[in-house]
């Protein structure tokens, strides 16, 4: 078990953690967290760096102060599918089931998304023999509507390979949009009832200005770039992700689970690292951000660390700016 003293400390400090994931599961705070290796890997825009082999479930006490380590999860080993890079998962629970999502290169290099299942929140989980048909890209994000139905949200620019899909195949040539030209969107697509597939076409998803513009391929402060996540405030719908080059954490406001969704602003501004990554929890009747970033190790992009914050609302639903390094008082 990791005690932490502050609030603004990594949740654990035995391993690396990165794109954290948390969910209220039996009343209890866990995170699935993607586990950075101590390794030395060249780095580029391929995200060669981020080469991750397993996962590892977090769970935190009541008081937040404590985190433990349930230890492995699922290891690569054990996806027959998979032949690298176990990125930024997420987790759902569904009739007696735990699902653990999580992205991987296929033999051919390409990303896809898996699934694997188990009977407990912390794991292990049995991966399903091949990844979800019709899936691709990463870091996808599931989010269950009060109404009964769960949706998958996905998608990340150069490593993650959303370039290469927008004929809805896979050019391994594909490039993204000019600058003036709408930016690629994330992907959403409802689950099937078992959660084991995809229940349509995913779709592409439009983020557009207070006019209704879409925001453009060049507006690297605004436009989506990976890492996305869904949760619901007060009956509407907010997705949040990173803009990637420009290092924030931001979001955008919509009316259904698919948009459109209009920009609003930022959530968290730049955290030590070049990734940014988050999701977000009610909790006891707050809410958090969970987040990331590379203190732990004096800065090594591949080697981070999990941190969590409260997160607050204005009374027009509009959610305060984190800054994750206050000047202290
Ligand atoms: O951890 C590997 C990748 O880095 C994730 O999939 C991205 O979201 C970024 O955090």
């Amino acid at each position: 078990m990791t005690t932490r003293s502050r609030a603004d400390e990594p949740l654990v400090t035995h391993i690396y953690t990165a794109d954290p994931s948390a969910h209220v599961f039996q009343g209890k705070l866990y995170v699935y967290p993607s586990h950075d290796l101590d390794h030395e890997m060249a780095s580029n825009d391929n995200g060669d760096q981020y080469d991750m082999e397993d996962y590892h479930v977090l769970s935190l006490d009541e008081d937040l102060a404590h985190a433990v380590d349930h230890g492995e999860a699922l290891h690569l080993r054990d996806i027959p599918w998979a032949s690298k890079q176990l990125w930024a998962p997420d987790a759902a629970y569904k009739d007696g089931t735990y699902y653990l999502f999580f992205p991987a290169r296929d033999p051919h290099g390409i990303f896809r998304i898996g699934v694997a299942t188990g009977l407990s929140p912390q794991g292990p989980f049995r991966a399903e023999p091949s990844y979800i048909p019709g899936s691709f890209s990463i870091d996808p994000a599931v989010f269950a509507d009060d109404d009964g139905r769960t949706y998958m949200y996905f998608g990340g620019l150069w490593g993650g390979q959303l370039e290469k899909w927008r004929t809805g195949t896979y050019n391994a040539d594909g490039e993204g949009p000019a600058a003036t030209e709408p930016a690629l969107g994330p992907r959403a697509v409802e689950l099937k009832g078992d959660l084991l597939g995809f229940k349509e076409t995913p779709r592409e998803i439009r983020i557009v200005d207070e006019a209704g513009q879409p925001i453009l391929a060049g507006d690297e402060d605004r436009r989506y770039f990976e890492g996305p996540w869904m949760h619901k405030h007060d009956g509407r719908y907010y997705l949040s992700y990173s803009t990637g080059t420009t290092h924030k954490i931001v979001y955008a406001i919509g009316e259904t689970p698919y948009g459109p969704f209009v920009f609003q602003g930022t959530i968290l501004t730049p955290v030590v690292g070049w990734t940014t990554h988050h999701s977000i929890v009610r909790y006891n009747d707050k809410w958090y951000l969970f987040y990331h970033d590379s203190s732990l190790s004096g800065g090594a992009d591949n080697k981070r660390c999990v941190k969590m914050t409260e997160l607050r609302y204005n009374d027009d639903g509009t959610i305060q700016t984190i800054d994750p390094y206050p000047p202290s008082e």
